[in-house]
């Protein structure tokens, strides 16, 4: 398959953030480059200025999934050129490399140097994440997409995937904005602002405060945001949030995403990307094949709980 003109081997791709494709390569060598459990790599995201990330604690686990309020920390444009991207140009898929500026110049710069990098096969723009002292989230309104776009897209002819948030008022006012002004793609969801108490002190527990939910608990979030933004633009969709099984991957699929991001469900299990990509291929040559099984399969079977 292709997305905006790059060879995919399956739909199936890792959530920025959520595999270090670098730690992996050292442990596992060429078995990694044997079963790379993903069709393309999205980076962690970038910053322009190197970054030590939020405060510990910066996990919390919930009943289904987790929240993280790591906080960007990453080595900056310039060691990320000189070190991270050689590596990472090794690996056996296509290179997504995630950026966030906390400013439209500090993008220009990032995109500018990403942009015409052979390594670099497109470039997600991070205006969605949580965790940032300001608490602004350019992806929350349309006007601020547009106007990044209006100075990012005339920098380089990649694909420029933006990365939605689930926070905004009205999610697909931003991908019709996002769309009007040259983005090549959209992904969705990034996590959602959430908040954890240390049950001893009744405090907050993460270092920040706050951070963003993720896993099965905003799948069906995810679904009705993929939905909305299909229903608002023509241009290909990254679809994630809390898949965890085929089933999931092609539920985002049929509510309009073209590939599907795994995130948190590689940290129980790094090889999940590759386990989910055959499961998404048996789902799909034989749909029927997922009637009465895990999520609403009860109602699916014909029983109603009581109450409902
Ligand atoms: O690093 C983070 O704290 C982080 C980022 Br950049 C993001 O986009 N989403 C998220 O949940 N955490």
């Amino acid at each position: 398959m292709t997305f905006c003109g790059i060879d995919l081997s399956s739909p199936i791709l890792n959530a920025s953030g959520t595999f270090d494709a670098i730690a992996a390569q050292l442990a596992f060598g060429e078995r990694l480059q044997e079963n790379f459990p993903f069709a393309a790599f999205v980076s962690k995201t970038v910053t322009l200025a190197p970054r030590e990330g939020n405060p510990p604690p910066r996990l919390w686990e919930l009943p289904a999934g987790m929240i993280n309020s790591i906080g960007l920390p990453n080595k900056g444009l310039t060691r990320y050129l000189e070190e991270d991207l050689p590596r990472l140009a090794q690996l056996p898929v296509p290179l997504f490399v995630n950026v966030m500026g906390f400013s439209r110049d500090e993008l220009v710069e990032l995109v500018g140097a990403f942009g015409e990098r052979s390594e670099v096969a497109a470039v997600e723009l991070n205006v969605s994440c949580p965790n940032v002292e300001t608490g602004l989230v350019m992806g929350a309104d349309p006007w601020e997409v547009s106007k990044l776009l209006d100075r990012v897209r005339p920098l380089t002819e990649k694909p420029l995937i933006v990365k939605l948030t689930p926070s905004a008022s009205d999610v697909a006012a931003v991908a019709i904005a996002a769309q009007s002004a040259g983005a090549s793609a959209l992904s969705l969801i990034n996590t959602i602002r959430g908040m954890a108490l240390d049950p001893r002190s009744g405090r907050p527990w993460l270092g920040a405060v706050t951070g963003g939910v993720s896993g099965p608990a905003v799948r069906a979030v995810a679904l009705a945001q993929v939905h909305a933004v299909r229903t608002a633009v023509e241009i290909p969709i990254i679809g994630m949030g809390g898949v965890a099984n085929g089933r999931d991957a092609l539920n985002l699929m049929l509510a309009g995403a073209d590939l599907v991001a795994v995130g948190t469900e590689s940290f129980r299990d790094p090889a999940a990307g590759a386990r989910i990509a055959r499961e998404l291929a048996e789902a799909r040559a034989d749909p029927a094949s997922l009637a009465g099984s895990g999520e609403g399969s009860r109602k699916v079977r014909g029983f109603t709980p009581s109450g409902c």
